[in-house]
């Protein structure tokens, strides 16, 4: 296509890991046709470092990494005018050789310490006295056609003045001496769109989340699914590998659940939302009538009803179906702050950045019952999609993995039963080796 449009410039935008993959076969794929078009890296995933390392060296052509969409214009005039398109790409080519050096040794003085021993470095938590709450409702339970009107009260409004390149932190920002009239209206007319999103039954939200009995075997977690025939599934968690400062842990996720040999029972919850059903028929019905901005408003709204969701079933689960916060009292900023007791990190976030833990989660939230579906790289369609694990320990707290060595990524391989290469696929950025 790129070819036969004769295009000026290739941009790849990448907003999940598994992205980055596809990008590194996309350069590999235009070398193999001998193409010399400019390829522009973008996107929240990609960084200059992997685009040095993984991207650069699989295309002849220049490949250049944009941090912000505003720096693509004098990239793209630099890169499509004749007289500094060479002078541009031996730039940037030295310049992303150079990180590659600094890269590899930087590598090899990375402070790693074997697993064995970092797990000897879990968190401590004192189980035998630990008051382990039984939930309320405990299996799968769906909630079809939420109400939106019951969401726009969980948004954080923050993040959607950032999609329009607005900075600055909600409420203030609808009076900043600078910003505040355009952000004025853009405000209003999204609160508009939601209205008329209700009235119309126009965007849906979806989800569903299960509450299961759990242990940790290790750096895994095992949950019964059917407490009558014991069936049992696993998922698996990684555990951060560096060396760390006196009295401060190695953390893994399964540290916030009771050990299997404690003789207690513990409990894990799973949970996907949507905010992106008719979502699609909404563009189209904007593309129809070129109208830009309103498809823009439409895509960043359902990516903050998402987001939303996420907060407002989080919220439901501790105060009412697992009850353990049953006297939990926040405002709305505390929410959006995370001042609640536990946590609930999703697969692809720092502390579990395995994407391909979605499968098993979908599988046992039978999601796509729900509409949302598994891509097969692991993205999540409708794109305004959020899932992951509940955990309701109150020490429980989130952290950045940071980078792994192959003892533990071969040992993670055993225990998902899945070949090493592969799981080194998918986890490429966090490997130090
Ligand atoms: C908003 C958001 C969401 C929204 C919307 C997602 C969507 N549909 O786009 C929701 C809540 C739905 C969501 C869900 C998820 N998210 Co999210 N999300 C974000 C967040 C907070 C902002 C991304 C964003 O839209 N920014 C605004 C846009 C305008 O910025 P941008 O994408 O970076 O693009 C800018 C530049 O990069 C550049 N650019 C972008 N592309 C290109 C291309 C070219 C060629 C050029 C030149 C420039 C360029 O231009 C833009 C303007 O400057 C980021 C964290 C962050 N701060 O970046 C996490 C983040 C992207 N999410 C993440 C994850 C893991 C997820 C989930 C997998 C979590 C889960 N298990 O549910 C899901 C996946 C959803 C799916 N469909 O599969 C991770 C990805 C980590 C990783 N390495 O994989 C991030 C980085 C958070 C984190 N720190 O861990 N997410």
């Amino acid at each position: 296509m790129a070819i036969k449009e004769k295009v000026d410039i290739i941009g790849l935008s990448g907003l999940i890991t598994p992205s980055l993959d596809e990008m590194v076969h996309v350069a590999k794929e235009m070398k193999h046709r001998k193409m010399d078009i400019p390829l522009l890296i973008g996107g929240a995933t990609t960084s200059r470092i992997h685009t040095a390392v993984k991207i650069d060296p699989e295309y002849d052509g220049a490949v250049v990494h944009v941090l912000d969409a505003s720096r693509s214009v004098p990239v793209a005039s630099e890169l499509i005018n004749p007289n500094s398109k060479a002078n541009l790409k031996s730039k940037v080519k030295s310049e992303y050789n150079k990180l590659r050096t600094d890269h590899t040794s930087k590598q090899q003085l990375k402070n790693l310490i074997p697993i064995a021993e970092a797990r000897k470095n879990k968190v401590q938590i004192d189980w035998e006295h630990a008051q382990i709450h039984k939930p309320i409702v405990t299996g799968r339970k769906e909630l079809v056609n939420y109400p939106i009107e019951e969401l726009r009260s969980y948004i954080d409004w923050t993040p959607f003045f950032q999609t329009w390149m607005l900075h600055g932190r909600y409420p203030g920002i609808l009076s900043d001496a600078k910003v505040g009239g355009e952000a004025k209206k853009l405000f209003d007319d999204a609160n508009r769109m939601l209205d008329r999103f209700s009235e119309e039954k126009s965007l849906r939200a979806s989800g569903v989340f299960a509450l299961y009995s759990a242990q940790s075997v290790g750096d895994d977690v095992v949950v019964t699914i059917n407490e009558a025939n014991k069936q049992t599934e696993t998922f698996h968690f990684l555990r951060q590998q560096v060396r760390k400062a006196q009295n401060l842990p190695n953390y893994c996720l399964s540290d916030f659940i009771v050990p299997s040999g404690i003789g207690k029972a513990d409990y894990l919850g799973l949970f996907a939302v949507t905010a992106g059903l008719g979502l699609e028929e909404i563009c189209d019905r904007f593309k129809k009538d070129h109208d830009d901005y309103s498809e823009i408003m439409a895509k960043a709204l359902a990516d903050r009803l998402a987001e939303a969701f996420a907060e407002a079933l989080h919220h439901k689960v501790r105060t009412e179906y697992w009850g353990y916060a049953n006297e939990e009292v926040l405002s709305n900023d505390q929410l959006i702050k995370e001042e609640y007791v536990g946590i609930r990190p999703a697969p692809g976030y720092p502390a579990c950045p395995d994407h391909t833990e979605k499968q098993l989660l979908f599988e046992l939230l039978e999601a796509e019952k729900l509409g949302i579906k598994l891509t097969e790289s692991y993205a999540m369609y409708p794109g305004a999609s959020v899932s992951g694990f509940y955990f309701s320990h109150p020490e429980a707290s989130y952290f950045g993995l940071g980078k792994v060595a192959k003892d533990q990524i071969s040992d993670y391989a055993v225990r998902k039963a899945e070949k090493l290469e592969v799981v080194e696929k998918w986890l490429a950025p966090i490997l130090s080796y």
